[in-house]
C-alpha cells in the first residue's frame, strides 16, 4: 500500500455511511421471530413490510441472515438452559463443563454477537450473569491461559463495552463519529471495569516473566502467573503475540498505559530477533526471551502472530500518525513476502493453492499439510492490501500497490482452497486439517468422501484430522472478502457452509456440537460447543449477510476471537485532516 498522501486523498472522498444500524437490526428482528426456526427454506416466510422495500436479492440475504440469527438463538438456549456460567456447553450430555478457568466463558464470547444481532433479550441474560457473577468469579477462580482469556474474556468485555456505548471517542457500529448505545443489559463501566480488572490480573503473566515474553498460565485469584507445563515452559508464539490490540484498547479507555506497554514490548522484543524470512518457530522461551525450536507454520501456536502483526498496525493509526508501529507493517510485508515465497505451494492434479509448512525450518522439508485455522489468511491478505476498503474504490483511488494486488490475487485462492476444503467432504465440513497432494504422493483412500467432488484427488484428509470443531476461520475470510470485493459468489458459499453446520452439527434440544468425522453423514458427536461458534463462526455469518456498513472493515479491527474494537479516532482524524 502506498503512503498517507494516496490515502488522504482516498479517505477524504470517502464518506462515512450515515444509515442507522437499528433500522436494519429492526427489519431482522421481524423476520428471525416470523421464521421457522427449524426449517430455513426461503420463500416460505411472508414479510410484505420488507418485501416492499427490498430487491428480491436482497430479501434473500435478509432471511438467510435472520437464519443465522436462530441459528445464535438455538446455541444460546442451549448454553442457558443446561450451562449458564459455565466455559462451555456439552449439547449431547446437556450440562457444562469448565475448560477455560470457570469464568462463564460462552457468556462473555457470545455477548456482542448477541449486540449485533441486536438480540435484547440474549444481552439481558448474558450481560446479567456478567453484572453478577464475573468478578467474584475472578477472585476465586480461574487457572487459566494468558492467551485464550485475553482474546475470549478481556477482547469481549472492551467489544461489549464500546458497542453498548461507552467510548464514544471513536467511531460507533455503523462507523458514524459517536458511539451508539444499541442495547439494554449493564451499563458500559460494568464491562469496563470487569475489563480492568481482569487486565490488572492478567498483568501477571508479564510482571512475572524475566524477559519481555509473558508466561503462558495465570491464576486470576492469585494474580500469579507460570510458565506451561509442556515444551519446557514455552509460551506458543501466536499466544504473546494476540494480546496487543487488547491490552493497547484496555490502556486507551482506563487510561493507564501499563497494559499496552507491557504487550508492545513483546513486538518490539521481536522486531529484533532472527527470523527465516520474516517467519518465526511457533515457540518462545519466556525466560531466554528467544525462539524455541525451528517449527514453522501458520496454523496452531503461529497464526495470529502474522495476524496481529497487521491488525494492531492498523488500530494504532498505521495510516496516519502510525510511524511509532511502522515496523509491524514493515514484519508483517516480510513474512508475507516469505509465505509467498517458501510456504505457498500448488496441489495436483487440479492446481489448488495451498500455504505448507516447514517443520524443521528447512526448506527441503516442505510439508503440504494445512490446517483449517490457516484460513485466516486469505482475509487478513485482503485486509492488508486494501486496509478494509472496497478493492474497487481502492483501484481507482490508485492507493494499491503491485504487491497489494498479489496480495488480493492470494488471498481470493485461498479462500477458494479453504471453500474447497468444506466442499469435498460428504457433510460439506471442513476438517480440521487437510494434506494437499503434491508430485509422487500416490496416497489412497483419503479423500472427503464427497462422490465426484472436483478436488476429491487434491485434498487428502488423514482419519485422525477428520473432526471439525465449528471452526471460524474461513467463514471469517469470506466476510473480509466479500466486504472488500462485493462478489456474492463469498456471501453463497458462506451459504452452503452455515446450511452444513444446521445438517451436522445441530442438537435438537439446544447447543450445536463439534463432530468426529466430516467425511462421513451421521458422524459421532463430540458433544462440545466450542464458545467461539458464538463469538466468532456465527458473527462472521451474520455480518457476511448482512448490510456493509454495519462494523465497517475501514473503522473496526476484529480482534482474533472476532470482537470487534475500533480504529482510534486520533489516527482516522490525522488522515482526514
Ligand atoms: C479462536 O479462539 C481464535 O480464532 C484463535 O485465533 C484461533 N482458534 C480459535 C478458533 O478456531
Amino acid at each position: 500500500m502506498k503512503d498517507s498522501p494516496f490515502l488522504k486523498k482516498f479517505w477524504s472522498t470517502h464518506r462515512l455511511p450515515n444509515l442507522p444500524p437499528k433500522l436494519r437490526l429492526g427489519l431482522l428482528r421481524q423476520v428471525s421471530s416470523s421464521g421457522n426456526s427449524s426449517n430455513h427454506q426461503e420463500n416460505e416466510v411472508k414479510l410484505p413490510f420488507i418485501a416492499e422495500r427490498n430487491s428480491p436479492e436482497e430479501l434473500v440475504w435478509i432471511k438467510r441472515q435472520a437464519a443465522v440469527v436462530d441459528a445464535f438463538k438455538h446455541a444460546w438456549n442451549g448454553y442457558k438452559q443446561f450451562a449458564l456460567g459455565f466455559d462451555e456447553l456439552q449439547p449431547v450430555s446437556r450440562r457444562g463443563i469448565n475448560g477455560l478457568g470457570g469464568i462463564g466463558a460462552t457468556a462473555i464470547d457470545a455477548l456482542d454477537t448477541a449486540m449485533i444481532m441486536g438480540l435484547d433479550d440474549v444481552v439481558e441474560e448474558a450481560g446479567g450473569w456478567i453484572e453478577k457473577e464475573l468478578a467474584n468469579r475472578f477472585s476465586h477462580q480461574g487457572q487459566v491461559n494468558l492467551f485464550e482469556t485475553t482474546i475470549r474474556v478481556l477482547g469481549g468485555l472492551l467489544s461489549a463495552y464500546h458497542l453498548s456505548g461507552g467510548d464514544t471517542s471513536v467511531p460507533g457500529i455503523d462507523g458514524s463519529k459517536n458511539g451508539v448505545a444499541l442495547s439494554p443489559g449493564p451499563k458500559p463501566e460494568v464491562y469496563l471495569k470487569l475489563a480492568k480488572d481482569l487486565g490488572d490480573r492478567l498483568m501477571a503473566a508479564f510482571e512475572a516473566s524475566p524477559s519481555a515474553i509473558p508466561f503462558s498460565d495465570v491464576v486470576l485469584s492469585a494474580r500469579s502467573a507460570h510458565p506451561a507445563a509442556g515444551e519446557r515452559g514455552a509460551s506458543s508464539t501466536s499466544e504473546v503475540t494476540t494480546l496487543q490490540l487488547e491490552f493497547w484498547y484496555l490502556s486507551k479507555v482506563t487510561g493507564d498505559p501499563k497494559y499496552g506497554k507491557a504487550a508492545m514490548r513483546v513486538f518490539e522484543h521481536i522486531k529484533g530477533l532472527p527470523k527465516l524470512e520474516g517467519l518465526v518457530p511457533i515457540y518462545m522461551n519466556p525466560h531466554s526471551g528467544t525462539f524455541q525450536g525451528n517449527n514453522i507454520r501458520l496454523g496452531s501456536r503461529g497464526d495470529s502472530y502474522y495476524e496481529y502483526l497487521l491488525k494492531v498496525w492498523i488500530q494504532q493509526g498505521g495510516v496516519g500518525d502510525g510511524q511509532d508501529v511502522q515496523y509491524l507493517r514493515d514484519m508483517y510485508d516480510e513474512a508475507m513476502a516469505g509465505v509467498k515465497h517458501l510456504l505457498v505451494a500448488k496441489s495436483v492434479p487440479n492446481g489448488l493453492t495451498f500455504i505448507g509448512e516447514l517443520p524443521s525450518g528447512r526448506n527441503e522439508d516442505f510439508s503440504p499439510k494445512m490446517d483449517h485455522l490457516v484460513c485466516f489468511l486469505a482475509g487478513n491478505l485482503a485486509l492488508g492490501a486494501t486496509r478494509g476498503f472496497p478493492e474497487k474504490d481502492a483501484k481507482e483511488s490508485g492507493f494499491l500497490s503491485e504487491k497489494d494486488v498479489q496480495d488480493l490475487a492470494l488471498a481470493k485462492e485461498l479462500a477458494r482452497t479453504c471453500y474447497e476444503m468444506y466442499n469435498v467432504t460428504t457433510t460439506g465440513l471442513a476438517p480440521e486439517i487437510a494434506y494437499f497432494r503434491t508430485e509422487g504422493d500416490h496416497t489412497e483412500g483419503m479423500d472427503g468422501g464427497k462422490p465426484n467432488a472436483q478436488y476429491k484427488e487434491d485434498i487428502i484428509i488423514k482419519p485422525l484430522d477428520r473432526h471439525n470443531l465449528l471452526r471460524p476461520e474461513t467463514v471469517e475470510s469470506l466476510f473480509v472478502l466479500y466486504r472488500i470485493t462485493g462478489d456474492s459468489m463469498y456471501r453463497e458459499w458462506g451459504w452452503k457452509i452455515f446450511q452444513a453446520f444446521e445438517a451436522h452439527t445441530k442438537i435438537s434440544t439446544g447447543g450445536y456440537s463439534s463432530i468426529d468425522d466430516v467425511t462421513v453423514a451421521n458422524s459421532y458427536k463430540r458433544d462440545k460447543m466450542e464458545t467461539f461458534f458464538l463469538g466468532e463462526t456465527l458473527k462472521y455469518l451474520f455480518l457476511l449477510f448482512g448490510e456493509d456498513d454495519v462494523l465497517p472493515l475501514s473503522y473496526f479491527v476484529f480482534n482474533t476471537e472476532a470482537h470487534p474494537l475500533p480504529i482510534t479516532w486520533e489516527g482516522a482524524n490525522s488522515v482526514l485532516s
